[in-house]
């Protein structure tokens, strides 16, 4: 296993903070209508709370709470529909969960709305390149997830390519962690993505979850979200509900490299594959 660099291990979630000296389980919140994997399922306030908590009983340590479908071919979401259905939400967890709330956002105005509202963390899937956002993260002060996508959620997956996908990511997200330093947004701030799924093919996919342990080398904590994913589905060739074991079995290999947080739907089953990876990887 290669060696890590040292990544500081709390970081500081506006109010809450989340120590990261062992990994930890983020779990999903769509508030979307058009879901792939929960079809919307948690879409009023009252239901995202009940999931809310029952994520958090199961030892999630943050909540992503996500307005804008990014599965490939999804509509896009105007800043008024993000923010009905994000904030409500993002007030109601504020207010009962010790959990850090993450907001999954690519727009400026979510990110003040939603950070006002009590989010601890901003989860850019476009890393901060949408206009304003990161003047917007700058200004706000929590930490902030980049993750790399090639290409855009619309069209991403009709033909991805890459040369060495490995070191490409890591080039990106090297650069965005840069403009970010620049823009006044402190390295101790970020969190870096290499984006599972998102504009990338099977063998993209593959190869980066073997060569995490060289992303964990830019020294930043990384989240890795593999969770029902498509990669599953093409290697195993189960459909998105029978996808469990598949998404556990890659947590623990991303653990194993170095990832910090892990994104999942199943908490409790995920939480398990992560503390036994921690446990080896902490092995001397
Ligand atoms: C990821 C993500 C999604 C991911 C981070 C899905 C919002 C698609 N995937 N955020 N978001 N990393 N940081 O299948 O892999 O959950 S949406």
């Amino acid at each position: 296993m290669p060696h890590v660099p040292h990544v500081p291990h709390v970081l500081h979630c506006a109010d809450k903070p989340l120590d990261l000296s062992r990994p930890r389980v983020m779990g999903i919140l769509n508030v979307t209508p058009d879901s792939f994997s929960d079809g919307g399922r948690f879409a009023s306030p009252a239901a995202a709370l009940a999931q809310a908590r029952r994520m958090v009983a199961e030892g999630a340590a943050l909540i992503d709470v996500g307005g804008e479908s990014t599965r490939p071919g999804a509509a896009a979401v105007s800043e008024q529909e993000e923010l009905d259905r994000v904030i409500p939400v993002i007030e109601a967890l504020r207010a009962e969960l010790p959990a850090v709330i993450s907001v999954d956002t690519s727009k400026a105005a979510v990110m003040r709305a939603a950070v006002a509202a009590g989010a601890g963390l901003i989860n850019d899937v476009r890393a901060l390149r949408e206009e304003g956002a990161l003047a917007a993260a700058a200004a706000l002060a929590v930490p902030v997830c980049l993750m790399h996508m090639q290409g855009e959620p619309r069209t991403m997956q009709d033909a991805p390519h890459y040369d060495d996908v490995a070191a490409e990511v890591g080039a990106f997200l090297r650069e965005r962690m840069r403009l970010c330093e620049q823009a006044g947004i402190n390295r101790a701030r970020l969190l870096l993505d290499p984006g599972f799924g998102f504009g990338k093919r099977l063998a993209d996919n593959l190869s980066l979850l073997k060569r995490l342990g060289d992303l964990a080398m830019l020294g930043a904590p990384l989240v890795v979200g593999v969770s029902r994913k498509a990669m599953i589905g093409a290697v195993l060739e189960v459909p998105v509900e029978q996808r469990l074991y598949g998404s556990i079995a890659l947590a623990a290999l991303a653990v194993m490299q170095g990832a910090a947080v892990i994104r999942a739907h199943d908490v409790a089953a995920t939480v398990q594959a992560v503390n036994i990876a921690a446990a080896v990887r902490a092995a001397q």
